[in-house]
């Protein structure tokens, strides 16, 4: 069976009318459809979506045959399901929080239930097509639950998800009374991508807030799966917007335009008709610069195309009305006997009438108030052939992270808006072709082939990560192969860290004191004279001689400033300093008056800044700034800065718990090593062993290691197991 990748998203790909009694398609031209046309018209893949249009149970069959023949599957919905899944939840409840306008939202249980429900029907038509090895990658806000629903039916499957739409900050997205169970519903996905960085920021600070997932830089685990979240911000097919320019039509189409124009400057915008796209506030800036800039009567024209969009929903009926009547008061109010300062039209128009307005216009005008990403503005930059031209950009769209050479706005400041508008009119040629040669060399290389390229080689190697590390879990026949090695080696090193390796984390670092099954587990280990067990822990060396000075074990305190060997004193590395603790301390102290739950730890030869009883953000914000405060600092005085779980470590450089276990095998060859360990610190041990050792990670399967155990009660389990061994 040749693997296969399935597309599924809200709308298919195509456009279906019913004319005398006949269904007539044809494949949508839009720039998703392009880009995603690589792979779902090859070989077996398909692309499952809802076809549009309300098709009766009795011609289902004959729209899934003609269908089929373009590879698409349909799921049908019925006319509820369309009022409550998508208008309702999808546009009434997400569309409006993700976009920041929560003031739009109705939080509905009967969208709720349909959103479920529909959710459901999509996963039924997805698994009736899909086989183990293939690929799935789900579009988009209106199928968050669609991930989970398939991995729980098929849970080896590859699935990617990308949301077209910004994801928002978590204090709005908590809003949603469903919120977990979106969470846990896009978590099914192996590869969950977004537009720009801040979208993936927000996204994983509410996985972090809203779940048990363990999030670590842009990888969650959850359920011992990797879930990799990443930025994919998304192009345009910029050779066919390049070639229009070329299409004798559009090149008429231009003349004609330009003869309406009678030679003034036009500005162009291109909205679907959106709250979030900001048309009245940018009707407002025209209206200012008209009223605070007469010398531009006459001489300028705003060309306002808004497509037509969800305008039986009253907000947007309202929308409608509100732009009707703005546009009617400035032409009323600005028009003269020759000229009208805003051509409206509230219509769709064919593709070459739209590149003959980007080719046309002097300046495009895209001002959304939240926009996932904006395809206009890049449509714009790809129609500029002779690279003239100037965007104007609202901060609030996604592509203006990546065209910085646009005039950048807030859409919300009229003022500055207006003053944008000035600029663009009176920017020199030259400046206009420096900028615009830039944004046109992004807007050509990050096209849409290459982002869905990017994509997919992406969720491969998400796959490929995921397996790698499944084969370093510990499992069963791991910890037979690792007791075979220990029964027949007669001289054994065994190096242990301490929290969060053998007892759990505690808020309070003093109650973290060994229990009574520790002391025995280590008891039953050492007790065997083959044995050599060594704690190496971050901790001070008062504290580890307390808990184990009477066992006999080796001792490697503070990361390896301090070590005591069975039977003997403590003795510290010679040659460390620690005058650069006063300096680094003050500043700590300043952090932790400003941060409640934190405090500095003073050891001989470091400080560490704990933050785990913090409030959570406020600790890891608080960290990030020491971080960058520190930096310099620390270089200067050699010192290394270690951020860890929950803490901040400042040490002198030679001090390392690798340096300190090698130190400590000087001149021995045992015939077994064994370390385990759960902090970042662990890992200069892991990579000091030798390949050929055992090395251990506790709780998170991202490390040098060879193997992983989940927490410190399966290591105690398997030391246990060790220590029975005869
Ligand atoms: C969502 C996100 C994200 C417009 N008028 C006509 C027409 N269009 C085409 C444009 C452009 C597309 O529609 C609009 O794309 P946008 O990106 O601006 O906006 P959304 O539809 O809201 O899309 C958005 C996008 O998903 C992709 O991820 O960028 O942020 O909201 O391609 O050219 N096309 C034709 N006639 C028109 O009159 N033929």
């Amino acid at each position: 069976m040749v693997n296969k990748t399935i597309i599924v998203s809200n709308r298919l790909p195509v456009k279906i009318v019913e004319e005398n009694g006949e269904y007539i398609l044809s494949p949508s031209e839009g720039g998703l459809a392009t880009g995603l046309g690589s792979v779902y018209k090859k070989g077996h893949n398909i692309w499952v979506g809802w076809p549009g249009i309300e098709v009766p149970e009795h011609r289902q069959q004959e729209v899934t045959e003609k269908l089929a023949a373009l590879n698409l599957i349909p799921v049908f919905l019925t006319p509820d399901e369309i009022n409550l899944y998508y208008e309702g939840f999808s546009n009434e409840v997400l569309w409006p929080v993700f976009h920041y306008m929560v003031t739009y939202a109705h939080f509905e249980q009967t969208y709720w239930d349909f959103y479920q429900s529909v959710n459901a029907k999509f996963k039924n038509v997805v698994i009736s097509h899909l086989n183990k090895g293939d690929t799935v990658w789900v579009h988009d806000y209106q199928l968050l639950l669609l991930p989970e629903l398939i991995r729980s039916f098929q849970p080896q499957v590859t699935i990617g998800f990308f949301q077209h739409i910004p994801f928002p900050s978590y204090e709005m997205f908590r809003l949603i009374p469903w919120r977990e169970e979106l969470i846990s519903g896009m978590f099914g996905a192996d590869l969950l991508g977004f537009h720009t960085f801040d979208d993936v920021r927000h996204f994983l600070s509410a996985a972090s807030h809203l779940s048990t997932a363990k999030v670590s830089n842009n990888v969650i685990t959850y359920k011992d799966r990797q879930i990799v979240v990443e930025a994919f911000p998304m192009g345009i097919d910029a050779a066919k917007f390049e070639n229009l320019t070329h299409d004798p039509l559009v090149a008429e189409h231009v003349l004609s335009l330009k003869e309406t124009m009678h030679g003034c400057k036009v500005i162009l915008t291109i909205d679907r008709l959106d709250y979030s796209k900001g048309i009245l506030q940018r009707l407002q800036a025209y209206e200012l610069l008209l009223e605070s800039h007469p010398e531009y009567i006459e001489q300028l024209s705003l060309y306002m195309i808004v497509v037509p969009s969800r305008d039986t929903v009253a907000q947007y009926k309202e929308l409608k009305d509100q732009i009707d009547q703005l546009v009617g008061n400035i032409n009323a109010h600005f028009r003269t006997l020759n000229w009208l300062p805003v051509h409206y039209f509230y219509r769709s128009f064919p593709v070459e009438f739209l590149s003959a307005l980007y080719s046309t216009a002097d300046i495009c005008l895209v001002t959304p108030m939240r926009d996932g990403m904006n395809l206009v503005s890049k449509e714009y930059i790809a129609s500029r052939a002779d690279q003239t031209g100037v965007l104007i950009l609202s901060e609030m769209a996604g592509a203006s992270k990546e065209l910085n050479d646009a005039l950048i706005v807030n859409p919300n400041n009229i003022g500055e808006v207006m003053r944008a508008i000035v600029e663009a009119i009176n920017m020199p040629v030259q400046e206009q072709k420096t900028r615009m040669s830039v944004l046109r060399g992004i807007v050509r290389k990050f096209d849409i082939h290459l982002w869905v390229k990017n994509f997919m080689d992406k969720l491969e190697e998400v796959k490929n990560m995921q397996e790698s590390l499944l084969t370093k879990y510990a499992a069963a026949e791991v910890k037979e192969q690792i007791g075979i090695a220990y029964r027949k080696a007669a001289d054994r090193y065994i190096f242990l860290d301490y929290d969060g390796t053998l007892v759990g984390f505690n808020g309070d670092i003093d109650k973290a004191a060994p229990d009574e099954e520790l002391y025995q587990i280590l008891q039953q280990l050492t007790a065997d004279p083959g044995n050599q067990v060594v704690i190496v822990s971050g901790r001070r060396h008062q504290t580890l001689e307390a808990w184990f000075g009477h066992l006999k074990l080796g001792l490697i305190a503070e990361h390896g400033a301090w070590q005591k060997h069975d039977g003997q004193e403590w003795k510290s590395l010679p040659l460390l300093t620690d005058k650069w603790k006063q300096e680094i301390k003050t500043v700590l102290d300043s952090y932790t008056d400003r941060t409640p739950g934190s405090f500095t730890e003073d050891k001989s030869y470091s400080l560490v800044w704990h933050y785990r009883k913090a409030e959570e953000g406020l600790g890891e914000l608080r960290a990030n700034e020491i971080v960058n405060h520190l930096e310099a600092t620390v270089a200067d005085h050699g010192l290394q800065m270690m951020p860890g779980n929950k803490v901040i470590e400042f040490k002198n450089i030679e001090v390392n718990k690798g340096k300190a276990t090698l130190a400590w095998l000087h001149d021995h060859h045992p015939d077994f090593i064994i370390a385990l360990g759960d902090d970042h610190t662990d890992e200069d041990i892991f990579k000091a062993l030798k390949p050929e050792d055992y090395t251990i990670k506790v709780g998170s399967n991202l490390s040098a290691a060879r193997y992983y155990l989940r927490n410190f009660m399966e290591v105690r389990e398997f030391l246990k197991t060790l220590s029975e061994i005869a």
